[in-house]
């Protein structure tokens, strides 16, 4: 099940029928076009801070570095419902270009981090993924600036331990509040999809409006750090932005 690629997304239909759906993601959010939704409350989240003396297990899959969260972190506000975390795990671009999978008016970020939580209601995550209202991501845009980011930095400094497809490394638990923006009330909702086969339409989205920012370095070693298939780099794996179709995006601010 992990014959798919970054090299050819446009083909990822002929294996994965339901990437190509009428709810896919990521999308481009124009924000003239976005919807006030007094509604849409802050999100809550609980038991985000991970404790250092416990491990957690961080893997190259060979499209992304993911880590293993535990079933006791949660949203608990921002969405009708509530959600469990699952992984977390990111998207980037190459030295020279710009890697997030949302764009906001066209402007593309250096990078995306997405925490993954399934909702409450259902068994376990592969039950959640048949439900449109089954998973919930955050998305957060990261950008260059002027500090090392120490949060990001509990899982770029152990990025060297996994540079070959399938390799983990066990890392200490750190506050994972720490890798969102300072304002989780600012973000925008919409209904759409995994970004990766198989595609399934089963995400309610949240993109927050905030940024979160690395140093230069920082970026620099997430996105050279990582190989798959026996050496090839690990770059731009992000998806091409996908059609809106009859979707409204929402935002939670005016
Ligand atoms: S994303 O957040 O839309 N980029 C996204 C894309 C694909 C997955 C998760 C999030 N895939 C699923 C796999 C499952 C796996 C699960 C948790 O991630 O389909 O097999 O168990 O790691
Ligand atoms: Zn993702």
């Amino acid at each position: 099940d992990n014959h798919w690629s970054y090299e050819e997304p446009e083909r990822w239909g002929e294996h994965y029928p339901a990437c190509l759906g009428n709810k896919q993601s990521p999308i481009n959010i124009e924000t003239e076009k976005t919807i006030f939704s007094p509604e849409l409350q802050p999100i809550q989240l609980s038991g985000y801070s991970l404790p250092a003396s416990k491990k957690f297990k961080l893997k190259n899959n060979g499209h992304t570095v993911v880590l293993d969260l535990p079933e006791s972190m949660a949203i608990t506000g921002g969405y009708a419902q509530q959600y469990r975390a699952k992984q977390l795990h990111l998207h980037w671009g190459s030295p020279t270009t710009a890697g997030s999978e949302h764009t906001i008016n066209r402007k593309r970020f250096a990078a995306e981090l997405h925490v993954v939580h399934y909702n409450t209601k259902y068994e376990n995550f592969k039950v959640a993924l048949g439900y449109p209202d089954g998973l919930a991501v955050l998305g957060v845009f990261l950008e260059v600036g002027p500090r090392e980011n120490p949060y990001y930095e509990e899982i770029i400094k152990h990025l060297h331990e996994i540079q070959g497809e399938d390799e983990e490394v066990m890392v200490p638990g750190f506050n994972i509040t720490g890798l969102l923006p300072d304002s989780l009330h600012l973000y925008y909702r919409y209904n759409g999809s995994l970004t990766t086969p198989p595609c399934f339409q089963s995400v309610m989205w949240t993109v927050f409006n905030q940024t979160v920012m690395l140093s230069h370095d920082q970026i620099s070693v997430l996105v050279t750090s990582l190989q798959y298939d026996h050496g090839k780099p690990l770059q731009n794996n992000f998806r091409p932005t996908q059609a809106l179709h009859k979707r409204w995006v929402l935002a939670s601010f005016e």
